[in-house]
């Protein structure tokens, strides 16, 4: 049996984001499953390397409840963040560059020197340089940002922005920081870091064992996204969005009007 053609759905998933138009699932019509939906991402990100675009690092999703119970997916699942994605903190984005753009809270690592395939990882803090608060802009490539498990992971997870607000050093704990996502100076959502698999520091051993298995190691200087807190916004047009992390302070990104 001939199996989906990777390079064909690869196209069409960077044509829909490169136009900003939404697309119908494809994993069903081409019998795509988990391993081939991370051969789509890997040729969808390097037709971003192509151009020039670098990787920076890797974004953890549906580690959280409320984001599983959101997009009705229940597996967690990493993608690939490259330098265009990244936004300032407090810059602008262009929503005309996106179809239906949502923000979500999330906790950034910034990557130390990570062990050699094989060899033990140390602690959470060799691994870890710095913590910071983050936003993530996914926009999901299908109509209706409705998917299955491999549409999503073929979609490089909806990646398609991020702002990462000042970094720390790591504190003692991770795992019970209280998360606001605020809109306009309103808050939108409200969570806690104990939403991302019980601690974010889960989700860091998550991403190196699940990019493992497809041969990618993570590396020093990488930003690592470990996942949102609650739920996805709506990115609407003028909006200012504000992510305030308990102990880490804020990131914050505008939407142009
Ligand atoms: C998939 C990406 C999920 C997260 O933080 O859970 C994600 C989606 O919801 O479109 O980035
Ligand atoms: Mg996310």
């Amino acid at each position: 049996m001939i199996g989906p053609d990777i390079a064909e759905i690869a196209e069409k998933l960077g044509g829909a984001a490169d136009t900003a138009t939404a697309i119908g699932q494809l994993a069903a019509e081409t019998g795509l499953d988990v391993d081939a939906a991370y051969a789509v991402q890997t040729a969808l990100v390097q037709r971003r390397l192509e151009r020039g675009e670098r990787l920076v690092g890797l974004k953890m999703g549906l580690t959280s409840k409320a984001k599983m119970a959101q997009m009705g997916v229940d597996e967690v699942i990493w993608g690939r963040l490259t330098d265009l994605m990244r936004v300032p903190d407090g810059g602008t984005v262009d929503l005309g560059a996106f179809i239906h753009p949502r923000v979500e809270p999330e906790v950034a690592f910034l990557l130390d020197r990570l062990p050699e395939p094989g060899e033990p990882l140390g602690s959470f803090a060799d691994a870890v340089r710095a913590v910071a608060p983050a936003i993530e802009l996914i926009d999901s490539r299908y109509a209706n940002f409705a998917f299955s498990l491999p549409d999503v992971i073929a979609d490089n997870t909806s990646a398609a922005a991020f702002v990462v607000g000042a970094w720390s050093p790591v504190p003692d704990g991770l795992d019970n920081l209280g998360v606001l996502l605020e809109i306009d100076g309103r808050v939108a959502q409200v969570g806690s870091t104990a939403a991302i698999l019980g601690d974010p520091r889960r989700a860091l051993d998550e991403g190196i064992r699940l990019a493992g298995r497809h041969g990618v190691r993570l590396r020093e200087g990488w930003v690592f996204l470990a996942g949102a807190a609650t739920a996805a916004v709506p990115l609407r047009p003028g909006a200012h969005v504000r992510a305030v992390v308990e102990k880490l302070g804020t990131a914050s990104l505008r939407a142009a009007a």
